[in-house]
Formats: structure tokens, sequence, C-alpha cells
């Protein structure tokens, strides 16, 4: 029974592989396709902290582009920010309403907006993720730039989604520059403080990349499935 065996270690390695994260599409993630799983809960930006003197940058209009995303958990709540500030540790502004994802796989807003004053200045945008893993983070490094991408064509699509603007407390907080205290309770957490335990407690995910494709609900039940049935055979 070796090649079964092998077949359901397989399955569930690339089970526990592709249900534990979410992974930053576009603008395209500062770590690449290799994200590092164990850091994706430090604020503000996962394991790389942005080098705007550094880091390549892709051009993001401020008009409206496109932010995607993955989401392999079946719900979540998006906060997607940026900042121009050096260290992108503060001061993060709120660049579209909070979206709660029901479902697996790709969620595309076409139409994010930036501060006009951030013409011609490099930044970054931030992507936090609340799920059942509590917060996960993200960043791009991008040159913000006028106008709008009217055609994000085919890279900008949702899968078999629903989709809502939600209000988030925890993710609320991580906007703003501290400057408005009068308004924020002095126990909220800062972004560069959430660095929960979570991630690294979980141990039995593979190292290294992440799956690129969609996952449908589908395939998942038919993996689960095929698990099991092979539990059963062994
Ligand atoms: C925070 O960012 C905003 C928008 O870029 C800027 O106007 C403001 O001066 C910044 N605040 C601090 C304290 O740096
Ligand atoms: C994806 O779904 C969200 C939420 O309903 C929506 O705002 C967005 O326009 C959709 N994206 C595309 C490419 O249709
Ligand atoms: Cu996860």
């Amino acid at each position: 029974m070796a090649p079964l065996h092998t077949l359901v270690k397989a399955t569930l390695l690339f089970f526990s592989t592709a249900s534990a994260h979410f992974v930053l599409l576009n603008p395209p993630s500062l770590e690449g396709e290799n994200i590092d799983e164990d850091k994706l809960a430090n604020g503000p930006c996962g394991a790389i902290t942005p080098d705007l003197a550094k880091n390549d940058a892709t051009d993001f209009h401020v008009d409206g582009d496109f932010i995607s995303v993955q989401l392999t958990h079946p719900q979540a709540s998006w906060l997607f920010r940026g900042t121009v500030e050096e260290t992108a540790k503060n001061n993060w502004t709120q660049l579209f309403p909070i979206v709660s994802q029901t479902g697996l796989g790709k969620l595309c807003e076409p139409a994010v907006t930036a501060p006009k004053a951030w013409i011609g200045k490099k930044g970054v945008i931030g992507v936090a993720c609340k799920g059942e893993d509590g917060l996960l983070f993200q960043c791009a490094v991008v040159n913000f730039v006028s106008g709008s991408n009217t055609n994000p064509g085919s890279s900008c699509s949702n899968a078999s989604i629903t989709a809502d603007f939600t209000s988030d407390s925890t993710l609320s907080a991580l906007v703003g520059d501290g400057s408005d205290s009068s308004s924020t309770p002095p126990s909220s957490p800062s972004s560069s403080a959430s660095s929960s335990p979570t991630s690294s407690a979980t141990g039995n995910a593979a190292p290294g990349s992440l799956v690129q494709t969609d996952f449908p609900l589908g395939s998942l039940i038919t993996v689960g499935a095929m698990v099991l049935a092979g539990v059963a055979l062994l």
C-alpha cells in the first residue's frame, strides 16, 4: 500500500498548506511567492519590513487600481491600507471599506483609491486579513501614480465568493497616525504590537511557497473525502 500511503501523506500536506493562509496577489507581495507562513502574523507586513530605498515597486493609480487577494479560509475580513512613510510602521491610511469575504479563493477589488497627495511618491500597500488565525499581514511596495487603472483584465477576478462591506474594530485600529488619540482607547493595539504567537504554534504546515491556484470548495471536499478514504484503507 505504499503508493496509497504516499498519496494520503501528500494530500494531507497539500491540505494543511493550502488551508493555512492568504496570499496578496496584486500589487505583488514583497515576499513574492515564498510567503513565510510563520511570520504572517507579524505586523505590519509579515516576514519582510519594507525598505523604500531598495524594494522594487509597481505602479498603483491613486484614482483607482486593483488589489487582489486569495483566501484559503472559508471566511475572513480584509483591511486595505497604505502609507508613504519610510518605516511603514505607523500612520496607515485606510484605502477601502473593510470587506468581509465568505468562500475560498480570489477576491479582487478593482477600484481601490489612494490620496492624490501621494502621486509621485513611493509607498506601501498593506493588507491585513482577520480570520480564524487572527490577524495576518502582507505588503507591497508601490509607486503612487496619477489616473486610474481601467483595464486590469483577467488578473482581477473573483472566485465564487460573497463579499460585503463590514465594520471591524480590530482592523479599524490598524489605521491612523495616533494623533487623534481622543477617539482611541489607550488599550487599542497598534499594528506593530500584534505579533501573536498563533501561526508558529501550528507546526504542521510545510515550509515554502503557497499554492497559487484557486481552491474551490468542491475540490477541498474531494480532497477531504480522499483523505478519509485513504485513512480508512490504512
Ligand atoms: C500621516 O499621514 C497623513 C497622510 O499621508 C499626513 O497628512 C500626516 O501628516 C501624517 N501624520 C504624521 C503624524 O506623520
Ligand atoms: C469582486 O467582488 C467584490 C465584492 O462583491 C466587488 O466589489 C468587486 O467589484 C468584484 N470584482 C470583480 C473583478 O468583479
Ligand atoms: Cu491560515
